[in-house]
């Protein structure tokens, strides 16, 4: 395998590259000349035509249908549909999850679980189109079905459940009924046995999980424990669902997604990542919600491709009251002024209203950059407005249901470990860039998704896991089947790290700790902030940082999962930057014994 680090200043290590690969190693080592340490000065990937002028704040905010599956089985299937995504806009081609044709929506129906119900869902393809019609780049690892048609799998992400079930990139289907090559079923159980949360399915399909999700195959799973939920948080109308997610489009509605890569003699369709000018919630662009003068509860997920977030509320005396995080409630509930989220982090937050006078709008407005955390001009750089809340005044016949917000919840594990007795991985991100600093793809632990599986977990292990970022970008990192701990994060000079590896020890080291002459570090490891308390399943690996994890490969009662984990075709970490995720940042992860 071909090694290199450092994003725009790749390294070819000819003595580490495995000369099965010549051929690649040749092309790789023209291409790594780029000495730039920032992405490419331009790249077409950034010239997308605007999307034409949508007035924002006109369309209310919609709430997908629920469907309750803690009894019975359920089929649901995904399908080519149109739909009005803003009052102004033609209606847009999509892909959408539904039971039916005429039912299916973007986002799909909100699936509603109990806890230790198993539910029963089979999945379906009902796609007949010959290809995505978002463009497919097939010079990067994808699917490609002998047949055609679009291939599509669903993985619930943040689920603790067998990997035939998992949604397994190979695992995919068509309509026409080929498959990958790790298909197992298309009937999943989902045990259904994790402490409540909120979940999301998405496509995984291998190669093409960006355009899937783009095109609209997202929905939410909500799990909940009735005799372990508190009981007096807001319900009913007054349990909001936020998918939040960034499109761009053409005046006839459909999704403008960038058909020439941003390296097109490498990779023709390829671009590192996707940023729409347009902020849909619940699949409307920038719309309004009301609310009465009360508290209510949140459950928020980016499902960006791409795009972080941090939020803000215009009304400076309302803050959030986060509540839970990816893996269910955090141990307190932690007011905070702003919130923020990497694509496929989820969030349950309680927003009180009660003392906003009617008539007042508030604003739910954006500050993050794109790329995060560094930003770009040529991209759209901020998109500030994302939703609008309109306090009502109460009718007098309508009776709020009393509510309460807990101060405490469920308690977090104290995560021991010992760096000498427990496994202890130092996992790096890498990106390749071409000749003009354009990236070409990511990495991580510099190797390729195809390559032979190296994350082996032991079931009832506890691993330490050093994610070692050497990208200019931060990656929301995900790991599938748990549920871990952010330990803590460390900044060091890359500068300084990368002299090694030419000077022969001129540089520094990473295993030194921080204070030690030849230590990388420039602080001491910091404990998580408040955005990353809590479980999580997805996390912020920021550039120039090594960023530590506690996996148990147990429940996380510390219990043996109530399934086999070490069978059918494993699990898989990666990037949820879905445009990195593609290429080639995902590998696999198998469970043993
Ligand atoms: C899969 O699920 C469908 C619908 O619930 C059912 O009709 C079918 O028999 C199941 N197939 C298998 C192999 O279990
Ligand atoms: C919408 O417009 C774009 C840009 O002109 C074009 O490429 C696309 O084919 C059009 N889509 C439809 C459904 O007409
Ligand atoms: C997020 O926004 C808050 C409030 O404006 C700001 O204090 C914080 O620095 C921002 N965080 C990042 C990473 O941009
Ligand atoms: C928040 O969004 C509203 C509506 O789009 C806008 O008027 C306001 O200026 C924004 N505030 C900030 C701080 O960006
Ligand atoms: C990294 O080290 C180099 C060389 O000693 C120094 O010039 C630079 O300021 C350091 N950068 C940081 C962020 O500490
Ligand atoms: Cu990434």
């Amino acid at each position: 395998m071909v090694k290199y680090k450092a994003a725009g200043r790749p390294r070819v290590n000819l003595i580490a590259a495995s000369y099965a690969l010549v051929a690649e190693v040749v092309f790789f080592a023209c291409l790594f000349q780029s000495v730039s340490s920032v992405h490419g000065e331009h790249s077409v990937c950034q010239d997308l035509k605007p999307s034409p002028k949508l007035t924002p704040y006109i369309d209310p905010l919609p709430i997908p249908k629920k469907i309750d599956v803690s009894v019975g089985k359920h089929v649901i299937g995904a399908y080519r549909i149109t739909q009005k995504l803003h009052s102004h806009l033609p209606p847009t081609t999509l892909y959408a999850y539904g039971t039916s044709q005429k039912t299916a929506t973007y986002p799909g129906p909100t699936l509603e679980a109990i806890r230790n119900k198993p539910a029963h869902i089979r999945w379906e393809n009902h796609i007949h189109d010959a290809e995505t019609f978002l463009i497919t780049d097939r010079s990067i690892h994808w699917a490609n079905p002998k047949r055609g048609g679009v291939p599509i799998v669903t993985h619930l992400h943040g689920g603790e459940l067998e990997s035939a079930y998992d949604g397994h990139p190979e695992a995919w289907f068509t309509a026409s009924g080929e498959k990958g090559k790790k298909f197992v079923t298309q009937n999943y159980t989902y045990p259904n046995s994790q402490p409540a949360t909120l979940l999301w399915y998405h496509d995984h399909t291998v190669g093409i999980t960006r355009n899937n999700v783009l095109a609209g195959l997202a929905g939410l799973y909500i799990l909940r424990s009735p005799s372990e939920d508190p009981k007096h948080l807001p319900s009913g109308d007054y349990e909001i669902p936020l998918v939040i997610q960034d499109k761009q489009f053409w005046a006839n509605g459909s999704i403008n997604f960038p058909d020439v890569g941003d390296s097109p003699a490498n990779h023709p369709n390829w671009c590192p990542e996707y940023f729409g000018d347009t902020i849909l919630v619940n699949g409307k662009v920038w719309p309004y919600l009301n609310v009465y003068p009360a508290k209510y509860r949140f459950r928020m997920l980016n499902g960006a491709n791409a795009r972080f977030f941090n939020l803000t509320l215009s009304e400076p005396s309302l803050k959030f009251i986060q509540i839970g995080t990816d893996g269910g409630f955090l141990p307190f509930s932690l007011t905070r002024p702003y919130l923020l989220i990497g694509p496929a982090y989820r969030l349950d937050l309680i927003i009180d209203f009660s003392k906003i006078a009617p008539g007042t709008k508030i604003y739910l407005n954006n500050s993050a950059s794109a790329p995060f955390p560094a930003g770009d001009d040529a991209f759209v750089p901020r998109i500030s407005s994302v939703l609008e809340f309109r306090v009502l005044r109460k009718p007098s016949k309508l009776r709020i249901p009393f509510t309460s917000v807990p101060k405490s919840f469920v308690p977090v594990p104290r995560p021991y470990y010992n760096l000498k007795k427990n496994v202890h991985r130092r996992l790096t991100l890498t990106e390749a860039d071409d000749l003009d600093g354009n990236p070409l793809f990511s990495l991580l632990d510099n190797r390729r998704w195809e390559d032979p599986v190296t994350e082996k977990p032991k079931l009832g292990s506890v691993e330490v896991w050093d994610i070692i970022n050497l990208t200019p970008d931060a990656h929301p990192i995900h790991l599938h089947l748990i549920q871990f701990l952010l330990l803590q994060q460390q900044e060091f000079n890359q500068t300084l790290y990368e002299l090694e590896d030419v000077n022969g020890g001129a540089g520094c080291s990473l295993s030194q700790s921080f204070g030690h002459p030849k230590s990388c570090f420039i602080e001491a490891p910091r404990g998580p902030s408040h955005e990353q308390v809590g479980w999580k399943d997805t996390v912020i690996v920021y550039p120039s940082t090594v960023t530590r994890l506690w996996t148990k490969w147990t429940t996380r009662e510390g219990k043996p999962f109530s399934f086999d984990a070490t069978s059918g075709p494993g699990y898989v970490w990666h990037c949820h930057i879905l445009d990195h995720e593609d290429n080639d940042m995902m590998r696999p992860l198998k469970v043993v014994r």
